[in-house]
C-alpha cells in the first residue's frame, strides 16, 4: 500500500514538475552555460524554443553567430530577457566562460533593424542553417547589461515576474510609483494578446496560472476589456482601475507570450508604450472635451430656435384678444441670435384709429383723431376758435 502511495506521490510530482516547466513557448529565449539554465544569468550561450525547418516540433536550439549578428541583435536578445542591452557578445567558442552547447543550431541569419526592439520575433529570421554555422564554437553568447528594462519605469509598464523564463509570469503593471498586479476577472484572449503585444511579441500562449502577487503589492487592474486593436495594454484601463477592484491576489493574471504566424508582428519598442497611460487618460479628457461641446453646440441650436418662438408665443397671448378684435395686424421681429424670427399676427400692443369705450373724457383729442360723439371738437393751437365753442378750461386756448 506505501509503496502504491509513494508511486502515485511520484507521478504527482512529476506531473507537477513537468506542468511547471511548461512555460516555454514559441520564440522563448534563454541563457546558459556548460549546458545549464539559471533564471539569473544574465550572460552565456544564447538557446532558442523554436521549430526547425523540417519539423514543427518546438525545441530547444542555438543562434549563429555569423556576419551578420552583431550589437543589435544581441541587444535585442538582451531585451528580450529583461535586460537593458548588450554589453558584449560573441561566439562561443571564443571563450571559456559558457562552455559548450551541444544543441544543434536552429536559427541563422539573425538581422535586426533596431536595438530598441523587445523580441528577435520582431527582426529578420531564418531556420536555414549554413554549413559554417553547424558547429557549437559558432553558438553565439551575449554579455547583458544587469539592469532591468523596467528599472526606471514609467506609468503604464508592464512586466512578466515569478516565472522560469521571461516570456512568462505574473503580469504586473507600473502605476502611482509601484508595480501591481492585474486581476483575471474579464481578462480574455484579446486582453493577454494586447499585453504581449506590449511585450514585443505577436500573441499569448496562456493567461492562467498560479503565481500569486505578494499581499503587499496592490491589485491595479480589475476588469480589463482591451480592443484587439491597441498596441499598448496601457490603453485598455487607467491605473489604477477606476472601479475599486474585488480580487484577491489568487486571481492575479499569469502570461505565458509567444512568437506566431497568425498574428501580425508586434512594431513596439522599449519606448513605444511609455506615454500610453496618458494619452489614454488625455484621450479620455479629449474625449469629454468634444463631448461637452457637441453637447453645448445642441443646446444653442435649441435655444436659437425655441427662444424666438416662446418669445413669439408670449407675445401672442395677446393674440386671442386681438383677433376677437379682428383689427390687429403687426409685425414684431425678434432678433434672436443668428436668425431673426419674425412673427405675423402677434402683438404686445393694439392701437386703434378710435379712444376705445372708457377712455378717459377730460383727455383732449389727438390730433387727427375724429371727435366721437358727445365729445366737443378740441380746437387746435393756432387754430382760431370756432363760433359756439367754448374756451375750454385746463386746454391751453388763449381766452378769446
Ligand atoms: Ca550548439
Ligand atoms: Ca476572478
Ligand atoms: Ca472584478
Amino acid at each position: 500500500m506505501m509503496g502504491l502511495l509513494s508511486v502515485l506521490v511520484l507521478f504527482l510530482t512529476a506531473l507537477f514538475c513537468h506542468t511547471n516547466a511548461q512555460t516555454q513557448y514559441r520564440g522563448t529565449v534563454r541563457l546558459v552555460r556548460s549546458g545549464f539554465y539559471s533564471s539569473t544569468y544574465s550572460a552565456g550561450i544564447v538557446e532558442i524554443y523554436y521549430t526547425t525547418s523540417s519539423s514543427s516540433t518546438l525545441r530547444w536550439g542555438n543562434i549563429c553567430y555569423d556576419s551578420s549578428f552583431a550589437s543589435t541583435e544581441a541587444s535585442v536578445i538582451c531585451n528580450q530577457l529583461g535586460y537593458n542591452g548588450a554589453s558584449t557578445y560573441g561566439r562561443a567558442g571564443s571563450t571559456l566562460l559558457y562552455g559548450t552547447d551541444t544543441l544543434a543550431t536552429i536559427l541563422d541569419d539573425v538581422n535586426c533593424f533596431s536595438s530598441s526592439y523587445l523580441t528577435l520575433e520582431q527582426c529578420s529570421l531564418s531556420t536555414f542553417i549554413k554549413s559554417s554555422c553547424t558547429s557549437d564554437s559558432y553558438d553565439a553568447y551575449v554579455s547583458c547589461y544587469t539592469t532591468r528594462i523596467w528599472n526606471n519605469p514609467y506609468s503604464g509598464q508592464i512586466r512578466l515576474q515569478g516565472g522560469t523564463y521571461s516570456s512568462y509570469g505574473r503580469l504586473e503593471v507600473y502605476c502611482n510609483g509601484q508595480w501591481g498586479t492585474v486581476c483575471d476577472d474579464s481578462v480574455g484572449a484579446t486582453d493577454a494578446r494586447v499585453a504581449c503585444r506590449q511585450l514585443g511579441y505577436s500573441d499569448y500562449s496562456t493567461y492562467t496560472g498560479n503565481l500569486a502577487g505578494s499581499s503587499s503589492q496592490p491589485i491595479w487592474l480589475d476588469n480589463v476589456v482591451c480592443s484587439s486593436s491597441y498596441s499598448c495594454f496601457a490603453y485598455c484601463e487607467s491605473c489604477p482601475s477606476s472601479q475599486f477592484h474585488n480580487c484577491l491576489h489568487s486571481e492575479d493574471v499569469a502570461l505565458g507570450c509567444e512568437f506566431s504566424s497568425f498574428y501580425t508582428t508586434s512594431t513596439n519598442t522599449l519606448s513605444t508604450c511609455q506615454y500610453a497611460d496618458s494619452i489614454s487618460s488625455a484621450s479620455d479628457s479629449i474625449g469629454a472635451i468634444i463631448g461637452g461641446v457637441v453637447a453645448a453646440v445642441f443646446i444653442c441650436i435649441v435655444l436659437i430656435i425655441t427662444i424666438p418662438i416662446c418669445i413669439c408665443c408670449c407675445l401672442g397671448v395677446g393674440i386671442g384678444a386681438a383677433a376677437r378684435g379682428g383689427r390687429s395686424s403687426t409685425r414684431t421681429t425678434v432678433v434672436g441670435g443668428a436668425s431673426d424670427v419674425t412673427c405675423t399676427g402677434a402683438t404686445s400692443q393694439t392701437t386703434s384709429a378710435y379712444p376705445q369705450s372708457g377712455y378717459d373724457a377730460s383727455y383732449p383729442p389727438q390730433q387727427g383723431y375724429a371727435p366721437q360723439p358727445g365729445y366737443p371738437p378740441a380746437p387746435q393751437q393756432g387754430y382760431a376758435p370756432q363760433p359756439g365753442y367754448p374756451p375750454q378750461q385746463g386746454y391751453g386756448y388763449p381766452p378769446q
